[in-house]
């Protein structure tokens, strides 16, 4: 047996308290510690606009979170790797969770033969305190995105949840999927993510507790807030309604 084989059976036979000992950081950020996009909306008073493209469900709205900072830190089922084709590791998020679950995640990483755009495949975590690291490949995207460049990102996404359910997992975090070194502009792929992850929890929201969008730069945060209450509505509790 290949000692990442063993490592990770290893790993899957401890308990959460067992586990944490083997993290690379103490710095590790708990599921309890991320708030609901339905708590958040509530904390940050935010202002619903009038025209939102899906009805308000605030069932779903306890299920997403918008959270800013590093991935890696996430205690939950599995993080999202915005890899590329080889899946031997490479700068930006990818590095940052290389380094972070250890050499052994490079080693199962080569035996994945690799991975197309818009496909995924999944490993072990390792040293990291998401149990699995979900590697997807975003379209390369200079400039406006094509259609097809706009369906590759939305795959990406999807088909990261379809692992997370075949795998039976309940919490996965995203980062902002090829807006960085694959040059996807900002806006339009939060567009494309919120839409995906808005149409895949109406039908499959009691198969996950939630979805995390973690964005890095202040743009990204900026650019959910401003979006979110479009896709997922909220209670304008606390907030006058801009007509009156
Ligand atoms: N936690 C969360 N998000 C992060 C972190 C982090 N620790 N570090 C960076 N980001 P990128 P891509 C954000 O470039 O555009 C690699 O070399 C970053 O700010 O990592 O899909 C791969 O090997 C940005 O918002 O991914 C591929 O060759 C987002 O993660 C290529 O880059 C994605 O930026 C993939 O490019």
């Amino acid at each position: 047996m290949l000692i990442h084989a063993w490592i990770s059976a290893f790993l899957k036979g401890l308990n959460n308290k067992q586990r944490r000992e083997h993290y690379f950081t103490r710095d590790f950020i708990k599921l309890k510690q991320i708030p609901s996009w339905k708590e958040m909306a509530k904390s940050a008073r935010v202002k619903q606009p009038e025209e939102s493209l899906f009805p308000k469900d605030n069932h779903l709205n306890e299920k997403i979170s918008l959270f800013r900072g590093d991935i890696t830190k996430l205690e939950v089922d599995a993080i999202v790797n915005a890899a590329n084709s080889s899946l031997l590791g490479g700068g930006g998020v990818d590095g940052c969770i290389h380094r972070a679950a250890g050499p052994l995640l490079k080693e199962e990483c080569r035996t994945l033969s690799g991975c197309e755009t818009g496909k995924a495949k999944i490993s072990c975590g390792y040293r990291l305190p998401a149990k699995f690291v979900i590697h997807t490949v975003g379209p390369i995207a200079q400039g406006q995105p094509s259609a097809a460049q706009a369906t590759e990102l939305s795959d990406c996404y999807k088909n990261s949840l379809k692992l997370t359910i075949e795998n039976k997992l309940r919490t996965v975090a995203f980062p902002c999927i090829s807006t960085g070194v694959f040059g996807y502009p900002n806006d339009a792929a939060a567009e494309v993510v919120l839409n995906t992850l808005r149409k895949w929890l109406e039908e499959n929201k009691e198969k996950v507790d939630r979805l995390i969008i973690c964005v890095f730069l202040e743009k990204d945060d900026e650019i959910y807030k401003e979006k979110l209450p479009r896709f997922f509505p909220v209670d304008a509790s606390g907030v006058l309604p801009s007509r009156l």
